[in-house]
């Protein structure tokens, strides 16, 4: 792929850059953590979107090298933020199939002296598609490190209910497309309602994506759910942005 040899030389030359969106627990309004989330400044393209270049990332095995920065820098940053603020990293389905995992997060969080529990690692359900015994013996494995695994995209996949009984996951964040409409659309409505007791019942953390209007949090509120992210309480924000939005809202 003629994106491959642009990738290799992006991360040789610090090309990529991770923007930090805030997550918000409801119950005291408190800034539980931050996404990271990686963005390319291509030298003739300008910005390029993760959805474009992680795909190519994974078909080529590069994902093993980026995903190693992401985790790094993220680490390297959230140590400089307050104890109680979190720090979530997407991990792709092919990093599952990479030998090195454990090692990398091993070596992120020590470089970064960040004890392991502000370290979140967000999966989705398609690691549960190939090599699903293995990569469940991965993620026990991560979490005796004391990170903590969070089910990414909830509701979108094939499975997501027996997914819930195949690990003990620490967090599950529904999906951006069962947010949107909750003021309207009564249907949606009721699935954020079986989440919420879904994951009180689990004692797993509940997180909505993409909520953008006032009337979303407030139902959101309503139902008790566990914390929100979205373009309403914050865009996504590089690094530096961090701590002043840390003392303005946490
Ligand atoms: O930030 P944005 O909405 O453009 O992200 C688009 C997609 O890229 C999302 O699915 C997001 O999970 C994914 N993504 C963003 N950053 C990373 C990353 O560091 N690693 C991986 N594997 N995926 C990421
Ligand atoms: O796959 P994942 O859930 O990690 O993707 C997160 C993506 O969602 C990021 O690319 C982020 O920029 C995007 N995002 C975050 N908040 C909102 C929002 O309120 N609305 C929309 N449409 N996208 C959002
Ligand atoms: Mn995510
Ligand atoms: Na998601």
């Amino acid at each position: 792929h003629i994106m491959t040899l642009e990738l290799r030389q992006a991360l040789a030359e610090g090309q990529f850059e991770l923007y930090y969106q805030p997550i918000f627990t409801l119950a005291d309004d408190s800034i539980s953590g931050f996404e990271a989330l990686i963005r390319w400044h291509h030298p003739q393209r300008g910005m390029v979107s993760p959805a474009e270049f992680i795909p190519v990332a994974e078909e080529t095995g590069l994902i093993a090298g980026i995903g190693q920065w992401v985790l790094r820098e993220a680490c390297k940053t959230a140590a400089r933020w307050p104890k109680s603020v979190k720090i979530s990293v997407n991990l792709s389905p092919a990093q599952f199939g990479q030998p090195g995992l454990l090692d990398s997060v091993v070596t992120a969080l020590e470089e970064a002296d960040l004890e392991p529990h502000r370290l979140e690692l967000e999966i989705t359900e398609s690691i549960f598609l190939s090599n699903s015994r293995q990569n469940i013996q991965l993620l026990y494995g991560l979490r005796e490190l004391g990170v903590r695994i969070a089910m990414d995209d909830f509701g979108t996949g094939y499975s997501s209910l027996s997914y819930l009984r195949s690990f003990p996951f620490d967090k599950i964040k529904i999906d951006r497309s069962f947010v949107s409409g909750i003021e309207v659309d009564t249907r949606n409505l009721a699935i954020i309602q079986a989440v919420a007791v879904l994951g009180a019942a689990f004692n797993i953390t509940t997180t909505a994506e993409g909520v953008e209007t006032a009337q979303q949090l407030h139902r959101l509120k309503n139902e008790q759910f566990g914390e929100v992210q979205g373009y309403l309480t914050g865009r996504p924000m590089p690094a530096g942005k961090v701590a002043a939005f840390i003392s303005e809202k946490g």
